[in-house]
């Protein structure tokens, strides 16, 4: 057990901890953190090291490789952008795709993965693209385009022609779907 300790700092800890992750989680997080790439994460954080993993070895995760806004996922949650991800970055990643997250947490994140060009809108090309992959292919690009109307005239209760995260919000409680893919067991 004492090595376990040296890996952090009891601030750590108990910051990591007002993060919202469990302690038993975290370590769990950790390791399999470290799993992915044993030598570039070392076994002493208690001086922060600058570690980030690349993004090809977070994507090829079980948990996120078949998840078609794998991609999506680590850009949001990295803080480059690019999908390399720091342990904190981790952390916070798969904090909010915890089954335990808070559903308007996970809503949130749902919708900055869903907004492709990052301007704080789901426009309808946003949504075109996250339904054909929510959909995983199966629709054709009309149906694509027909579901996409739909959606938008439900949800954009200010008609500005593209959804606001509030509508977005009001939207996933008729329409759970789009949060379903964002529900990961570690
Ligand atoms: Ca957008
Ligand atoms: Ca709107």
């Amino acid at each position: 057990m004492g090595s376990k300790q040296s890996i952090f700092t009891a601030q750590q800890l108990d910051a990591y901890q007002v993060g919202g992750t469990p302690p038993e989680d975290f370590l769990v997080l950790f390791y399999r953190y470290r799993d992915l790439a044993p030598q570039l994460v070392p076994l002493d954080y208690t001086k922060e090291p600058d570690v980030k993993l690349p993004y090809e070895l977070i994507g090829s995760m079980p948990e996120l490789k078949d998840n078609p806004f794998r991609q999506r996922i680590a850009e949001v949650f990295s803080e480059d952008g690019e999908g390399n991800m720091s342990l904190d970055d981790f952390l916070d990643m798969f904090s909010v795709l915890s089954e335990m997250a808070p559903r308007d947490l996970k809503a949130y994140y749902a919708f900055k993965i869903y907004d492709f060009n990052n301007d704080d809108f789901l426009c309808k090309s946003d949504l075109e693209k996250t339904l054909t992959k929510l959909t995983r292919g199966e629709l054709g690009e009309d149906e694509v385009k027909m579901v996409c109307e739909k959606v938008m005239d439900e949800a954009d209760l200010d008609n500005d022609g593209r959804l606001s995260l509030e509508d977005f919000q009001h939207m996933i409680v008729r329409a759970p779907d789009f949060l379903s893919t964002f529900h990961i067991r570690i």
